[in-house]
């Protein structure tokens, strides 16, 4: 069948949430922008796309509030419900009502766990009306949904690297932040830190004992920290891309670091029982595999996610950053070899219309 043109809605409720709305934003602009498709996109808080997007008159997306009763819309032919967030029940009962079931996704969370695999796209019939939600799993190999990636999207030039390392700092309240600082403080190098908007630049007024808002620079020894202001996603990857090494978290930041093709380290978001460790370990086994000279940076991100002494890790890392620099784009080819996941999920749900 014709494809473009085909109608989707997409879910995502927010709930304070930058990365979900952030992933919601950029698979609804790719499947207007590369697929053709009348994309809307329902979310309960439209403030996130203010800072993530906020510049979208070009981008065909409409924007729906999502909020109140959904009496008199009309299903869309493809349905997205992100991150298992539950649809609307008077928006359920209309897409049972159609001549034609939607397809409908529930679009999940980034793993790279190795049963992520037999759980993409799997099916899961409604218990009581004639609707089956399937599974979409976005992942890093072939058998999963793939990762976000747009299809102009071009490593952004470097810069020419100067005496100082430049890193770049995104991170969740981490306790193991003082020690690399003093660490970096009264390091053998100098180092230039950019901290993103928000809760890393929070953790390092309260570091200072000073303020550090957007546009303040701080030395310390020999450490140089800049307070960035948060940026839109499309000047996000060049702040990546300009830096020798970042830090990340989450899931959509996560994919631009490895788009990017520098060295990161990762900060998984911190859950309960610490279901959060798996995930790290998950992804860990998967990017250092074969490659013996990425074991200082596995020591590194399990002292940055487990409050581990990242000092003592630190100086191992900073040698190995070469290496795992030179490895970076032919890990980020092989990440992208088996499509994106917007181009996967397009093609998934035209098989099934
Ligand atoms: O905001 P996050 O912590 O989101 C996370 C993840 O989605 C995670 O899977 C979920 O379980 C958890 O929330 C509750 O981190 P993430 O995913 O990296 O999203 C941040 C977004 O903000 C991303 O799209 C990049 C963007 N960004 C900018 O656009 N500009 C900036 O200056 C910065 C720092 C980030």
């Amino acid at each position: 069948m014709k494809t473009d043109q085909l109608r989707c809605d997409i879910f995502c409720a927010v709930i304070d949430n930058l990365g979900d709305a952030g992933v919601c934003w950029r698979l609804a602009r790719q499947l207007a922008l590369e697929h053709g498709w009348q994309v809307r996109l329902w979310i309960d808080d439209p403030a996130p796309l203010g800072l993530l997007a906020p510049d979208r008159a070009d981008v065909p997306v409409e924007l729906c509030h999502w909020a109140g009763d959904f009496a008199g819309v009309v299903p869309a032919q493809v349905v997205v419900e992100a991150f298992a967030c539950e649809l609307p029940p008077d928006y359920l009962a209309a897409m049972a009502l159609l001549p034609k079931p939607p397809v409908w996704l529930n679009l999940e969370y980034l793993s790279a766990e190795d049963w992520v695999a037999d759980c993409h796209g799997l099916p899961s019939p409604h218990p009581r009306l004639p609707l089956t939600k399937h599974f979409f799993f976005p992942g890093f190999t072939p058998s999963t949904g793939g990762l976000l990636r747009e299809r102009d999207f071009t490593v952004p030039p470097a810069p020419r690297f100067e005496e100082a390392l430049t890193v770049s700092l995104f991170c969740y309240a981490n306790p193991a932040l003082p020690d690399l600082l003093a660490c970096w403080r009264d390091g053998g190098e100098e180092i230039v830190c950019r901290i993103a908007a928000g809760l890393p630049q929070t953790q390092i007024a309260a570091w200072l004992g000073a303020d550090f808002a957007p546009g303040s620079r701080v030395r310390r020894g020999r450490l140089t920290l800049e307070a960035l202001p948060f940026v839109p996603q499309s000047d996000y990857d060049a702040i990546l891309a300009g830096c020798q090494l970042n830090f990340v978290r989450g899931e959509d930041s996560l994919v631009r670091a490895q788009w990017a093709e520098r060295p990161f380290v990762w900060q998984a978001y911190p859950q309960t029982e610490d279901s959060h460790h798996a995930k790290l370990a998950a992804l860990l086994d998967l990017y250092c595999a074969g490659r013996p000279e990425f074991a200082p940076l596995r020591t590194f991100w399990q002292a940055w996610n487990m409050g581990g002494d990242v000092a003592a890790a630190w100086p191992d890392l900073r040698a190995a950053l070469p290496a795992i620099a030179a490895a970076a784009p032919a890990w980020a080819a092989r990440i992208a070899a088996h499509g994106d996941l917007a181009t996967n999920l397009a093609k998934f749900c035209t098989s099934r219309l």
